[in-house]
């Protein structure tokens, strides 16, 4: 059977990153993924996904973040495709929603510029959005957005050049320890190798029985409207992409008119999805749903909500404290390497994860800052509910 350093499993965001990383220092890989490559099955696709810096998850994040700019830049440079479109951003709500006090405390941290806007200033800079008086932005003109399809396209096309292995529509079977590596089986094949990088997205609660996380698979709609007079004043010359938290606690978020005309603009509600399986998602957008998120946006963006145009579904991750989990295996700390549960915020990070997993894979650690996605914090967690 085919020997390699390290199988990836999962060629999806992280996992494509992964394969470029790891063939780049020279190591013998194989990717398994069960689609084809740069599909829309998974997490890793709808055309954009927001980047920001000022980040208010965590400030935690920053590190990573701003080493994901650098490799966004690296990627654009290498492959020619368009990674990263830094058309500024505005986290909006009320000063003590954690979209904004969040965001103002890793700007602050970090030293990240950044302005505070109130709301007759967001309505000068940015007229199509519509804040209540007692809401405030912060703006960020280093946020804006990534394509999804090209990052996983580029980081797959570089592991090819760099000689990775990569099959598509073989899905690993199982896996078992061998000798001082692993070996893995397919329907066609069994593969043995060193190291094991496991990817799963959203097949995580399958894939990562024994890791003792209790992960909430969350079913998500992106929704792109013809704005009521055309595309012009959302073009991302002129248009931030936005974080909106109102003052029930309900974050949307959404993009310039960043396809031209025919696509609209693209906005979604973060979280508020149900809980699914990949097996079982409902791949149908439904009518109530569309009506819900017109209504939604016409209280803050009332322009954007003309015509709807299209739908599509894709899957949080979640983890009980929404939290990425990316280290060594705690059963398996010599031979795999996991990043998951990324929580409905992770695509941003792909390239310096692929960089992390990299490090951890080959030699057991990482200078990057990954403390707080440690498995073990979430051993007895409860799974977290779904806000509905
Ligand atoms: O990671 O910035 C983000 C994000 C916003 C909405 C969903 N994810």
């Amino acid at each position: 059977s085919p020997t390699y350093d390290v199988i990836v499993i999962g060629l999806g965001g992280m996992g494509s990153a992964a394969a470029h990383h790891l063939s780049a220092r020279g190591a013998r890989v194989l990717g398994l993924e069960r689609f084809g490559p740069v599909h829309n099955r998974g997490s890793s696709h709808g055309g954009s996904r927001i980047t920001r810096q000022s980040y208010f998850e965590d400030p935690a994040y920053v590190p990573l973040l701003l080493r994901s700019y650098e490799l966004y830049e690296e990627l654009e440079r290498a492959t020619g495709r368009e990674i990263a479109t830094l058309c500024g951003g505005v986290m909006i709500g009320r000063p003590d929603s954690r979209t904004v006090s969040g965001s103002l405390l890793s700007a602050e941290r970090w030293d990240l510029p950044h302005e505070m806007l109130d709301a007759p200033e967001i309505r000068r800079r940015f007229p199509t959005l519509s804040p209540d008086d007692d809401e405030v932005a912060l703006y960020e003109a280093r946020a804006g957005f990534v394509r999804p399809e090209n990052t996983v396209a580029a980081h797959l096309q570089l592991a090819t050049r760099q000689g990775a292995d990569l099959h598509f529509e073989e899905p690993m079977t199982r896996w078992e320890p061998y000798r001082d590596g692993v070996r893995v089986h397919t329907a066609e094949n069994t593969y043995t190798a060193g190291r094991l990088v496991i990817c799963p997205g959203a097949w995580a609660p399958r894939l990562l029985t024994d890791l003792g996380v209790p992960f909430t698979i969350e079913r998500q709609v992106m929704y792109w409207f013809q704005p009521k007079g055309g595309v012009g004043p959302f073009l991302p010359g002129d248009h931030p992409i936005y974080i909106w938290e109102d003052a029930a606690g309900v974050q949307a978020y959404g993009f310039p008119a960043i396809d031209g005309p025919e696509l609209g603009a693209k906005v979604a509600f973060f979280r508020k999805g149900a809980v699914t399986t990949p097996e079982t998602i409902d791949r149908t957008v439904h009518q109530d749903e569309i009506q819900a998120m017109a209504d939604h946006m016409s209280r803050h963006v009332p322009d954007l909500p003309g015509a709807f145009l299209k739908a599509a579904t894709c899957m949080y991750s979640n983890t009980p404290d929404e939290h990425f989990v990316i280290a060594r295996h705690p059963a398996h700390p010599q031979t795999v390497t996991v990043a998951c549960g990324f929580s409905g915020h992770g695509f941003k990070f792909v390239p310096v994860v692929g960089e992390i997993l990299a490090d951890l894979a080959l030699t057991g650690a990482t200078d990057h800052p990954i403390g707080l996605f440690d498995p073990h914090r979430l051993a007895a967690a409860p799974a977290r509910g779904v806000r509905t």
